[in-house]
């Protein structure tokens, strides 16, 4: 077996990154062979519990209530719907159901109360269950793991340089710490990032630094394609180019052996070919549906007769870890602790996102004149 290295160099990652693609792409699919059963992949489908109006400036987000986006907000999802949806998940192949929150952290409170309701139905339906809730502290993570949640996704999404390029609102040790409360618990580890928003290779191999460093690794890490969404301060960016989606989860694979790769955001944007590259180069996750959480997704029967061209099947749920337990709201030994966490807010002046900013006010001046 390939070891599990914590301390890879920016350079020596580069030199990987750089390699002719053909040998990449041999390394890569060679320990994906080692670690992985390589014609498995695990299918999670997404559902936004609580989309929009986000006080946050990642200028990659079209959640971000400062910039003016086309999305429908909503507030938060009922648990009878999130059942529903996550039947659907099952029915179609999903093994896990990651509900996303446009928040910038978990608040203690009926809203959170309702989310660990929705983890405990779902964990019931013998599934895998992912949060993506934005910053937690240790004991809601310890909460979420006791309601029987399987994973918690929390991406570093660049390098710490680069993160400070997209985002002012929150710092990226805030990112860290929310990564280490979750390592308290039994819940996996769910990280990545996004390629394609303007950053050099450079600040995508100091991204994999930064999360192969983690130890232990992530269990799951997304690499997603940026989805430019107009009125965003991303808008503008050209698509990611297929090799450098390739190269990236090449890349990822041989820095993270243990870890499911997961192609993410951006599938709309590739041929089966390219995507067939990927798994190929040791991607071994997707998310299915037609939705992410607000931009589309292929088609749930398109994905299904690639993995049938291919000869891929779909992972079973709790293949890599046991089913987690799920405590009932009265039995639970964790109770909010009412706790202000203090979150960091750097508030740095990113030109891009004041410009997207001032452009959405205007265009809402303009909006009210009519
Ligand atoms: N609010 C929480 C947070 O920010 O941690 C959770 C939801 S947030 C939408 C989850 C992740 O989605 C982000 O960290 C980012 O990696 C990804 N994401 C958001 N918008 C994206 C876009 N336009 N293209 C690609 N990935 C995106
Ligand atoms: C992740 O890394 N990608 C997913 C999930 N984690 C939450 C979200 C992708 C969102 C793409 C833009 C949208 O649909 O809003
Ligand atoms: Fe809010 Fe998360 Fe979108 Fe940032 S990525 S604006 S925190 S929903």
């Amino acid at each position: 077996m390939s070891e599990v290295r914590h301390n890879w160099t920016k350079e020596e990652i580069l030199e990987i990154y750089n390699k002719p693609l053909m040998e990449l792409l041999y390394e890569a699919a060679t320990i994906h062979r080692l670690h992985h059963e390589a014609n498995e992949v695990q299918v999670s489908t997404l559902l936004s519990i609580k989309t929009g109006g986000c006080s946050e400036d990642c200028g990659y987000c079209p959640q971000a209530a400062r910039y003016h986006t086309d999305i429908e907000g909503n507030d938060l999802m009922p648990v009878q719907q999130v059942k529903a949806q996550a039947l659907r998940a099952k029915a179609s192949g999903s093994s896990r159901v990651c509900m996303g929150a446009s928040w910038r952290n978990v608040k203690d409170g009926p809203e959170f109360d309702e989310v660990l309701e929705m983890v405990r139905t779902i964990n019931k339906l013998d599934m895998e269950v992912c949060c993506t809730l934005g910053m937690v502290t240790e004991n809601q993570a310890k909460r979420l793991a006791e309601a029987g949640l399987y994973a918690y996704n929390h991406n570093l999404d660049s390098s710490e340089e680069y993160y400070k390029e997209v985002i002012s609102t929150r710092g990226y040790q805030d990112r860290l710490d929310t990564i280490d409360n979750v390592r308290k618990t039994n819940v996996t580890v769910c990280s990545g990032g996004i390629i394609g928003m303007g950053e050099s290779v450079e600040d995508r191999a100091g991204m994999l630094v930064a999360l192969s460093s983690l130890n232990p690794q992530p269990e799951s890490t997304p690499i997603n394609a940026l989805v430019a969404v107009e009125g965003t301060p991303l808008e503008d960016q050209k698509p990611v180019e297929i090799w450098d989606m390739i190269r990236m989860v090449a890349t990822t694979r041989i820095v993270l052996p243990e870890t499911q790769v997961r192609l993410s955001a951006g599938r709309t944007q590739m041929s089966q070919e390219g995507q067939a590259f990927c798994f190929f180069a040791g991607a071994n996750s997707i998310f299915a549906g037609d939705k992410l959480l607000t931009t589309p997704n292929p088609d749930v029967n398109e994905d299904m007769k690639l993995f049938e061209k291919l000869g891929l099947k779909a992972m079973k749920p709790f293949t890599k870890k046991v089913q987690p337990k799920s405590v009932s709201a009265e039995e639970s030994e964790y109770k909010p602790l009412g706790e202000n966490p203090k979150w960091t807010r750097p508030d740095h002046k990113i030109e891009r996102n004041e410009e997207a900013k001032q452009k959405a006010k205007e265009i809402r001046a303009a909006e009210k004149a009519e």
